[in-house]
C-alpha cells in the first residue's frame, strides 16, 4: 500500500482499532479506504485522500460539508423514526481540530462513519429503486432548502456551466496535446453541433426564469445508497453541494439511473435510456418537490437528462484530448469510451424526448 493508513488513520479521533483497510466503491475523484476497525460493536470508516488537483480549496471544501452535513443531522433528528447516523453522513475531526488533515507527503484527508449494509448501484433494473432515488433527492433538495447563513462555497466554479465546458472543450481540440483530435472528428462534431441548444438552461437562469437553489451536482446513482430493502437511505459525495439549477441533478440522475447499460459501456447497442426508469425516477423526484418547483422549472425537466449526458461526454472527451489528467481511468482508451457512451445515450434521449416531455406533463 502507497499510503500508511494506519497512520492517518491515528490522526483523527475515531473510536476503535484499526485493523485493516481496503480501497473501496467505484468513485472517479478520491482515492477511498474502507477502514475496518477490530472491535465487533465500533463503527468502521471511509477515509478518503482527496483529490486537490480537483478541489482546490480543502478549507472551504470541507467547510460545505460540515455546513451541509450539521444542517441535515439536526433535521433527521426532528423526523420520527429516523437513524440519523444511517441517513446522513458523519465526518470524524482530526486531532488538529478540523474536519480534515495534511500528512507529510502534502494529501489531504477526510473520515466518515462507514454506512454498513447499504445497496449501491452502477445501473438500476427495478423502477421501484428508480423511484425511491427520485424520493431521495428530491427530499434532500428540500431539506436544504432553508440552509441558514452565506451561500455555500463554489467548490469547482462554473461546474455544469456548458458554456464554460464548450469553451475548455473548443480548447482542448486547438492545442490536441496528445494528438488524438483527428482521431475523434466524428464526436467533436457530435458535440460541435449541439452546442447552442444546450445553452437554454444557462439562459433561462440569466433571464431570472429560474432559481438557483442548493443541489448536489454529483446525483449519479452510485451516490445514493439505498437499505437492505432498496428503499432510499443516504446521499453520499456531497463535494459538489452548492447552488445550482435542479436540473443539473435531476439531469445527472436519470443519465445514470435510467441508462441500460453502464456509463462506459463498449458495446454501445446496449446503450438506451429506458424509458420505464425515466417515468418511476421522475414520479419519485416529483412526489418531493411538486410544490416547491416553479412552472418554468418543471417546463425543463425533460431536457435536463440531454444537457447533463451531453456535459458529461464533453467533459470525458475534454480529458481524452488533454491526456487524461482529470478523472481516473482504468486502461489507455477509458475516458473516449465514456465519452462515445454517454454520446450515444444523448441520440437514445432524443430520440425519446416527446415521450420524456409527456410524462413530467402528466406528473406536474
Ligand atoms: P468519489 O468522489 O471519488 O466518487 P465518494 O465520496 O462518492 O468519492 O466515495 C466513493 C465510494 O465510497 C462511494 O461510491 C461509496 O461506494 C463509498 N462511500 C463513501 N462514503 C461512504 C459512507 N459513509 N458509507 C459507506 N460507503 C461510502
Ligand atoms: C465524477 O466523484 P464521482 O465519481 O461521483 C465527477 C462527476 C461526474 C462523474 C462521472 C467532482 O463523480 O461530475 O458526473 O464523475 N465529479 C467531479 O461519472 O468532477
Ligand atoms: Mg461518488
Amino acid at each position: 500500500m502507497k499510503y500508511d493508513l494506519r497512520k492517518i488513520y491515528s490522526s483523527f479521533l475515531a473510536d476503535g482499532s484499526f485493523s485493516d483497510a481496503v480501497s473501496y466503491g467505484s468513485g472517479h475523484i478520491h482515492d477511498t479506504f474502507l477502514v475496518v476497525t477490530s472491535e465487533k460493536d465500533k463503527d468502521d470508516y471511509i477515509l478518503q485522500r482527496l483529490n486537490n488537483r480537483v478541489f482546490r480549496n480543502i478549507p472551504e471544501l470541507q467547510e460545505n460539508i460540515e455546513r451541509v452535513t450539521n444542517h441535515l443531522y439536526r433535521k433527521l433528528l426532528t423526523f420520527p423514526g429516523s437513524d440519523v447516523k444511517r441517513e446522513c453522513l458523519t465526518l470524524i475531526r482530526a486531532i488538529n481540530g478540523n474536519s480534515w488533515m495534511e500528512d507529510e507527503e502534502g494529501n489531504f484527508w477526510r473520515m466518515f462513519i462507514f454506512i454498513p449494509n447499504h445497496r449501491s448501484y452502477d445501473i438500476v433494473d427495478s423502477p421501484d429503486k428508480a423511484f425511491e432515488g427520485g424520493k431521495a433527492i428530491g427530499r434532500f433538495q428540500a431539506m436544504l432548502a432553508d440552509l441558514p447563513g452565506e451561500p455555500l462555497h463554489e467548490t469547482i466554479p462554473n461546474f455544469h456551466n456548458i458554456e464554460k465546458r464548450l469553451e475548455t472543450f473548443v480548447q482542448a481540440v486547438k492545442s490536441d496535446k496528445v494528438k488524438r483530435a483527428s482521431d475523434v472528428k466524428e464526436e467533436i462534431n457530435f458535440v460541435l453541433k449541439r452546442s447552442e441548444e444546450m445553452k437554454v438552461i444557462l439562459r433561462l437562469g440569466m433571464e431570472g426564469k429560474i432559481p438557483l437553489r442548493i443541489t448536489h451536482n454529483d446525483t449519479k446513482f452510485n451516490n445514493i445508497l439505498l437499505d437492505q430493502n432498496d428503499k432510499a437511505l443516504c446521499i453520499i459525495d456531497l463535494d459538489t453541494v452548492m447552488p445550482g439549477y435542479v436540473h443539473y441533478d435531476f439531469g445527472d440522475a436519470i443519465r445514470t439511473a435510467a441508462n441500460m447499460a453502464a456509463e462506459d459501456e463498449k458495446d454501445l447497442s446496449k446503450v438506451k435510456m429506458d424509458i420505464g426508469l425515466y417515468n418511476a425516477y421522475s414520479e419519485g423526484y416529483l412526489s418531493a418537490t411538486r410544490d416547491t418547483l416553479n412552472s418554468v422549472e418543471k417546463e425543463y425537466l425533460a431536457f435536463a437528462p440531454r444537457l447533463i449526458t451531453y456535459t458529461m461526454a464533453v467533459r470525458f472527451l475534454t480529458d481524452y484530448l488533454d491526456g487524461d489528467s482529470y478523472y481516473k481511468i482504468h486502461h489507455e482508451h477509458h475516458n473516449l469510451q465514456r465519452a462515445k457512451a454517454q454520446l450515444r445515450l444523448v441520440e437514445s434521449m432524443e430520440e425519446q424526448y416527446s415521450e420524456m416531455q409527456k410524462t413530467i406533463g402528466k406528473l406536474v
